[in-house]
């Protein structure tokens, strides 16, 4: 029996209690520690010896229990996607699709349902960095009252390969190389491009992956995709083809290649960092959520299959429409229990959706399930309660099993059964009305081992994302074919990605092949002979998102001696449109100003880099700025802001400190002496113009 103070000095945990519930229990001030087993613990600090110096006993089994335990702590990592953040928050049906659905979580607007949503790059490991070149996992855990919805997807709305019997080769081909065991959370090596250049269904996803797509700015600044194509079942059993999206308030937005190559030594977690102080700062992120939606009979007349992952519907052909909102609102309390251990499942879908034949997703339908087995160890990890149906009860006669921590009662764990008939609890049954409903659709084949022919052009879409581009965007893309490619050591493996990239567009090709000074091969011959789509403007970042200075950061570089009126109003004004301002300094203690004041830093300078800011000011005096001149970190600071073509303001006392910087003037930089609205002006977007002055591009 728990006496009180037991009851007390309980662990701070999430137990499920004996009848499966779900209870938290709170530690309270100098809670008892104790062992596994509730045992009390007197000394936590000294193992069991014989004697002050002698051995350490066996019989210590405090010390451990201790130690293995923490010798277990680790557990594989996801295969992919395994360096991930996460955020608890909600979603909210603002337009209803009851016509084509039954899934409440499409039909009940307003009802607020639960989220845990994980963002994840795909190629590095748990402890890679944030921003390298790739593709980021959009993964979505609703909590829904018929059970948990996993739209597991991604920023980018294709894939690069049609068929999931492919996909192990591709990972492999990604991963760092098996013999030399690097490059890390990279894809500019040979085994990748020698796979790509062999893939030519992969080329459209290349046209993203190389795009400033694959650079995000901040995981608030990505689209979600669930890429394949699903179903929605209304109650007459009527089929409506579904695409999945996911828009952020803020815009898709994307940081320089140099910049997201500086930031990933200058704060490995920027993204995690990131998204985590937006939400402990009340700036939550917020998606909307949309669906194209269109019928079988206008997907036949589409000249490309809407089975086929390599493939868009354009926004154009069959607008978004908005009918819901993501906002991400709560940390998770603990990063192991939740982020780590959450196991998102395509096959996790509510009645009223439904999957389709396309073959990536039906493989997938198999995979993630089964990774659980080796990633969480047990067939029980839906218990774990990131993964507990929140919304409803789960179930079922399935027992046992390893970590089982549910107690089921009684001895009805098979049916049919009669048990009721004699009083006893005979379980639950399956219920026709309202249970999970498979789509009816025909089929008549051969089987057979075979790729459709309607999947079969490679080219047209990603000729499409190319010239859909604006140009800076273009020129972007083709400098990062470049980059890649000259660190494939392979030379036939860049001619066959040159071969290639003709059939998508000649100008393209000629400028990656000047970019490798490598003359073009001859085209690779299409499989289909790629088509000119009508260009589609909605699949461009630069000129779509908000100039806005919400979300964004700007780091001002103050000196002793400078003008505290400039910093206060700096401040003022950007807090008023949401910004987030960071004093920089040479020393973190701060600075004193030339009215006397105290001004504290945010960060010293040696840790503050212009990279982690979207926008930077130099309020300093003529003795502070000598003394930056001496500074290879506060030269950096305003070089690398030019350079990543970010707005500049500073005193007329830095200009010194611009000029050996080789900050030379544009709209960018500002003199503050012209008031904050001059310098936040264009702090709220990137100078785009000035790029051709600091970057040779393909
Ligand atoms: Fe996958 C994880 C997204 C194709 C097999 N995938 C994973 C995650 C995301 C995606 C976001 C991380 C989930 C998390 O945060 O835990 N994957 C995609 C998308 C795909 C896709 C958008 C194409 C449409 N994946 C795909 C295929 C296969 C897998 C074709 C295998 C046949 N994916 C996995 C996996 C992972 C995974 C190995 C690793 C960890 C996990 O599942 O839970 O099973």
């Amino acid at each position: 029996m728990a006496d009180a103070e037991t009851t007390k000095n309980t662990i701070s945990a999430t137990h499920l209690g004996t009848g499966g519930e779900l209870h938290q229990t709170a530690s309270s001030p100098g809670a008892r520690i104790t062992t596994n087993h509730g045992a009390p613990i007197s000394d936590n600090q000294n193992s069991l010896k014989a004697g002050g110096r002698g051995p350490t006993l066996l019989e210590d089994f405090v010390l451990r229990e201790k130690i293995q335990h923490f010798d277990h702590e680790r557990i594989p990592e996801r295969i992919v996607h395994a360096r991930g953040s996460a955020a608890h928050g909600f979603f909210e049906l603002t337009e209803s699709l009851a016509d084509v659905t039954t899934a409440k979580i499409l039909t009940e607007i307003g009802k607020k349902t639960e989220v845990f949503t994980r963002f994840s790059t795909v190629a590095g490991g748990a402890g890679s960095v944030d921003t390298p070149r790739d593709v980021r996992g959009f993964a979505v855990k609703f909590y829904t009252r018929e059970g948990n919805w996993d739209l597991v997807g991604n920023n980018i709305p294709v894939f690069f390969i049609q068929d999931a019997i492919k996909f192990p080769d591709l990972i492999h081909s990604v991963k760092m190389e098996a013999d030399s065991g690097y490059p890390q959370a990279a894809s500019a090596h040979d085994t990748f491009w020698d796979f790509i250049s062999l893939m030519p269904e992969s080329t459209h996803m290349i046209m993203w992956a190389m795009s400033d797509r694959a650079i995000p700015r901040s995981l608030r600044m990505i689209e979600g995709f669930g890429v394949n194509t699903f179903r929605l079942l209304n109650a007459d059993g009527v089929a409506t083809l579904v695409k999945f999206h996911w828009r952020p308030k803020l815009g898709a937005q994307s940081t320089c290649w140099d910049e997201a190559v500086k930031i990933a030594g200058a704060d490995p977690d920027y993204h995690r960092r990131d998204l985590y102080e937006a939400i402990s700062d009340g700036a939550f992120p917020e998606w909307e959520f949309g669906v194209q939606l269109f019928t079988q009979e206008e997907a036949d007349a589409l000249p490309f299959d809407i089975l086929d992952a390599t493939k868009i519907i354009p926004e154009e052909v069959a607008p978004i429409r908005v009918i819901g909102r993501m906002v991400l609102n709560r940390n998770p309390d603990n990063f192991f229990a939740e982020t780590e251990q959450v196991a998102f499942l395509p096959t996790n879908i509510p009645p009223g959706i439904d999957v389709s034949e396309d073959p990536l997703l039906q493989g997938r339908l198999f995979s993630y399930q089964d990774t659980q087995l080796s990633r969480l160890g047990t067939v029980n990890f839906h218990q774990i309660p990131i993964n507990q149906a929140k919304g409803c009860p789960f179930q079922n006669f399935q027992r046992d099993g390893q970590m089982q921590t549910s107690v089921p009662k009684g001895r009805a764990n098979y049916e049919p059964n009669s048990l009721s008939e004699a009083g006893e609890d005979g379980g639950p049954r399956a219920a026709p009305k309202g249970g999970f409903r498979t789509t009816a659709v025909p089929f008549e084949g051969t089987k057979a081992r075979i790729r459709s022919e309607t999947f079969a052009d490679h080219y047209s879409q990603a000729r499409l994302f190319f010239r859909s581009q604006t140009k800076p965007e273009q020129a972007h893309l083709a400098s990062a074919l470049v980059f890649e490619l000259s660190k494939v050591s392979l030379e036939h493996v860049r001619l066959r990605v040159l071969a290639n990239l003709q059939n998508v567009d000649e100008d393209l090709a000629t400028r990656v092949a000047a970019g490798l000074d490598m003359d073009l091969p001859e085209k690779a011959k299409a499989a289909v002979e790629p088509i000119d789509l009508d260009p589609s403007p909605a699949l461009r970042i630069v000129g779509k998102y908000p100039e806005t200075l919400r979300g964004r950061a700007l780091g001002l570089l103050v000196t002793d001696g400078a003008n505290g009126a400039i910093v206060d109003a700096l401040k003022a004004a950007a807090a008023s449109e949401d910004a987030k301002v960071k004093i920089v300094a040479l020393k973190v203690g701060g600075v004193t100003l030339k009215d006397g004041r105290k001004l504290k830093a945010d960060a010293q300078l040696q840790g503050a880099p212009s990279v982690i800011f979207d926008a930077v000011a130099v309020v300093a005096s003529e003795a502070g700025c000598a003394e930056l001149l001496r500074e290879g970190a506060a030269i950096d600071f305003v070089k690398d802001a030019f350079g990543h073509l970010k707005a500049i303001g500073h005193t007329k006392e830095a200009q010194p400190l611009l000029d050996k910087a080789g900050v030379e003037p544009d709209a960018g930089v500002v003199d503050l002496g012209s008031g904050a609205e001059a310098f936040l002006k264009p702090a709220r977007t990137r100078q785009w113009d000035r790029e051709p002055k600091v970057r040779i591009l393909a």
